[in-house]
């Protein structure tokens, strides 16, 4: 190593990135062996490439603060950002020179950045989401600062022993975190338990403050997120909870030093770990500790800003600034609002509640009834005494107005109260949010429409004006530029590099589905990423997928309504036919199946048992394996679904319909060149719109079809008429995937069998069949194929998160 070494330099040059790595190895890191490059490169160039950001962040904060632009803060339990590094040096423009300095020290840049840990603050597509939004926010130009939760935990990494899940815990910030900045000088207080107290201040006004709480520290710790080479640096401010210094000063002034010190530990659980669960709430009184701690710190940090900068007068800060809540986790900030405005700034209500609800916009992710947040008034009450009252004023005054327009319609009145009345009264999460928010969205075009027509269907009669869809997108940097670079080369070597930035450039490839040349490049890019993604299957599942084969993948969050479970049974139709002997017309494939369940979801666990049960089957049948194999991928995540979707072929969108609000992973495949098996379901109608049917291959009852449906949904009769789900269901309850643990299955066999069966999978059974086929079909024509895959991918144009943001930014938050 050099041994005139100086501070960093920020060239972008490879020499100068050469000596900035030498600087860090010797002065951030103290590693001065040259064994010691290989494990601390990666923290070495993280250093490095931070550095080339630091001015541009200052840049992009100064600037704001001196236009006084209107702010928008993006409140989210999960930010699932993935991998940092790799992004970093992408929008930074600067992966050549990296590259080449890297070289230098005789590393590969790719394996460095496969070094990195991911950040799993998140458990799927609602925290996939905000990260993909913080990407466009920041490509965009727009000033918007993400605000969430440092947890400790992310989510869990998951192992498969002997065909289970088992959970492990996510260390990630074990070997240290250089994408954060502690700024310990934006410390805040969030209290805890405690009562509220009346009082006259000194202008006589009855006031009310919360007193004789129990105090948390909110630590910010800060992260940089770049711009697609623009110049811009957003952030991402995440909370760490941390003990007061007066926490169990009784104790400590009792002598109990030791026991008082461990006391802290209450304090800072809060922010230890991520709720592994993605759908049905648990009501674990920490998570509502989390949710609370979130809002109140985030938003004493907007209000202490405006405070320090515009002083008391509040007249214009919905102006000023938006805070858009991701699904109903961070709704207590509408309570939080009201609470700081009443009692720490002495605004009268009716002030109060008007800027309140001209800042605060709610998006619902959820269409499940089971998934609808509601927490017992009983515990707000002892946790969050003061929050408690204000909830109950809002829910007077919002009853008083729904009397006024449905006058003795008592039943509506019920309905709609933000309080459900019962043996244990609970607060409905979302109807606060809808009612202190000047706008709803749903996330994909079917699912706005029906919240308005079902869940949300009275609110939307009092205040239509307030809904509206803003379908979801993704990240094309990420989703595409960075993780499938061959496909990116030709994409720019044919239609410029435009679409980097402006994604609906993406449908000039359609000028190219039929240059014949052209179509072989496209195959033999989708070749290699098959290549790639075989490879890692080989690595982690030890099974070899010959990339000529049809890859067929459906990675996501287990789930009954997203329907593994079909995909198993189509698995074991296969199997079936080849053992059977109608091989001839089985179109060789490769099944890949991946995704977590959430700890305490019994049936989701043994669905993964099945999968692994049936891959076993089938990979070790000497005939099967050689036309399918089926392998479950274990410790699904964002930095896997960079691997996966650029190597797919088929992506399996199968959810029951109405069931899914958008899906995003759709999108992703769909801009990797896969094409889709899908229901009518979320943001999938939109990608058949976009493609045309005859490039997607749909399947399965329709919303309006299911209601009808369902009342004489006869699965024993469905099975009984079909030979070869028949066939099916008798493998499975013969115990031919179980057969040392006989009826280990029985509990997925009674769901398909179960005349109440919610998810439909017996009746959509037949119909996914042919869709199959068909797929299969087509595939065995390389060129049609080829046709159809470019299609897809030129057809994504509106499935890019940029797009998404530009309608949030004009029709929302008007910045
Ligand atoms: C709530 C309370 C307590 C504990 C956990 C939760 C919780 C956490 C996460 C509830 C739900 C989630 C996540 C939901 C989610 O990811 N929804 C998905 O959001 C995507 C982005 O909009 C959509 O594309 C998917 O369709 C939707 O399922």
């Amino acid at each position: 190593m050099s041994a005139e070494l100086h501070p960093p330099r920020l060239g972008n040059l490879q020499q100068d990135i050469e000596e900035d790595l030498s600087w860090h190895f010797n002065y951030t890191l103290g590693r001065f062996g040259k064994n010691e490059v290989q494990s601390f490169m990666r923290q070495a160039l993280s250093y490095t490439v931070r550095d080339r950001l630091m001015q541009c962040w200052r840049e992009t904060r100064e600037a704001r603060f001196h236009n006084r632009e209107k702010h928008v803060y993006y409140l989210s339990l999960e930010f699932l950002l993935g991998r940092s590094l790799n992004n970093a040096i992408l929008n930074l423009d600067m992966e050549e020179s990296v590259a080449n300095a890297v070289m230098a020290f005789g590393c590969k840049l790719e394996e460095v950045e496969s070094q990195e840990k991911d950040a799993g603050l998140g458990n799927g597509g609602l925290g996939r989401l905000a990260a993909c939004f913080m990407d466009s926010c920041a490509t965009l130009g727009l000033p918007v600062m993400g605000y969430g939760i440092r947890y400790e935990y992310g989510m869990f990494h998951q192992s498969i022993s002997e065909g289970h899940q088992v959970e492990q815990p996510d260390h990630w910030l074990r070997q240290g975190n250089p994408w954060e900045i502690e700024r310990s000088d934006h410390v805040r207080r969030v209290k805890f338990y405690g009562k509220s107290e009346f009082y006259h201040n000194d202008a006589g006004k009855l006031c009310a403050r919360w007193v004789e709480s129990q105090d948390v520290l909110a630590i910010p710790y800060d992260m940089p997120i770049p711009g697609y080479k623009n110049n811009t640096v957003n952030t991402l401010r995440l909370w760490k909870s941390e003990a007061t210094e007066e926490f169990n000063l009784a104790e400590f002034n009792a002598g109990d030093y030791a026991d008082a010190v461990a006391g802290k530990n209450l304090a800072e659980q809060i922010t230890m770990v991520l709720y592994p669960n993605d759908a049905s709430e648990n009501g674990k009184e920490l998570r509502l500790r989390q949710q609370y701690f979130l809002a109140s710190a985030s938003l004493q940090d907007v209000v202490a800003g405006w405070v320090k900068h515009r002083g008391e007068n509040f007249s214009d800060f919905s102006n000023s600034n938006c805070f858009q809540l991701n699904d109903t986790h961070p709704t207590l900030a509408v309570a939080e609002l009201m609470r700081l405005f009443l009692d720490e700034h002495q605004l009268e209500w009716n002030e109060a509640w008007e800027i309140t609800c001209n800042t605060m916009a709610y998006t619902n992710h959820t269409l499940l009834p089971e998934a609808l947040e509601k927490w017992p008034v009983r515990l707000i009450k002892i946790m969050l005494p003061r929050l408690m009252e204000i909830i109950y004023e809002i829910n007077a005054r919002f009853m008083a107005v729904v009397a006024h327009r449905w006058p003795g319609d008592t039943e509506r009145q019920k309905r709609m109260s933000i309080i459900e009345e019962g043996d244990e009264p609970m607060v409905r999460m979302a109807y606060l949010g809808i009612v202190g928010s000047f706008s709803v969205n749903g996330v994909a075009a079917l699912h706005s429409r029906l919240l308005t027509s079902g869940l949300f269907k009275d609110f939307y009669e009092l205040w239509p004006q307030k809904f509206n869809n803003k379908t979801n997108g993704v990240t094309p940097r990420r989703w595409l530029a960075h993780c499938n670079r061959k496909l990116s080369a030709l994409l720019t070597e044919s239609i410029g590099n435009d679409w980097i930035t402006d994604f609906s450039q993406i449908e000039k490839l359609k000028t190219f589905v039929d240059d014949e040349s052209f179509c072989e490049k496209w195959r033999d890019v989708k070749r290699a990423n098959k290549q790639r993604l075989a490879g890692l299957v080989k690595e982690k599942c030890g099974i070899d997928f010959p990339s000529e084969w049809m890859f067929d993948v459906q990675v996501k969050r287990i789930h009954e309504y997203k329907r593994q479970l079909l995909n198993v049974l189509h698995v074991i139709h296969l199997y079936d036919k080849i053992t059977r002997g109608e091989e001839q017309d089985v179109q060789p494939r490769c099944v890949l199946l991946g995704g977590k369940a959430a700890p305490g979801y019994v049936l989701a666990k043994r669905l993964i048992k099945l999968v692994n049960n049936v891959a076993q089957v089938v990979n070790s049948d000497e005939k099967a394996s050689q036309y399918l194999k089926l392998v479950f991928f274990p410790n699904y995540r964002v930095s896997s679904m960079e691997v996966i979707c650029p190597g797919t072929d088929l992506s399996e969108q199968i959810s029951t319909a109405g069931k899914e609000a958008s899906g995003t992973g759709n999108m992703k495949f769909m801009m990797n060149g896969a094409v889709t098996i899908g229901t009518y379901d979320g943001a999938n109608i939109e990608i058949l719109d976009a493609v045309g049917e005859e490039n997607f291959f749909l399947f399965g009852l329709k919303v309006e079809e299911l209601a009808d449906y369902r009342a004489r949904n006869d699965p024993n009769q469905i099975i009984a008429e079909d030979e070869d789900l028949n066939r099916v269901m008798k493998l499975l309850e013969c115990g031919h995937f179980s057969l040392f643990e006989p009826g280990l299955f029985d509990p997925i066999i009674q769901s398909i069998r179960n005349p109440n069966d919610p998810w439909m999978t017996a009746a959509d059974f037949r119909s996914y069949l042919e869709a199959q086929k068909r797929a299969a079909l087509c595939y065995k024509d390389q060129s049609a194929w080829t046709k159809m895959s470019i299609l897809n991918t030129a057809a994504s144009g509106s499935f890019s998160s940029d797009r998404t943001i530009s309608e949030y930014a004009s029709e929302i938050w008007k910045i």
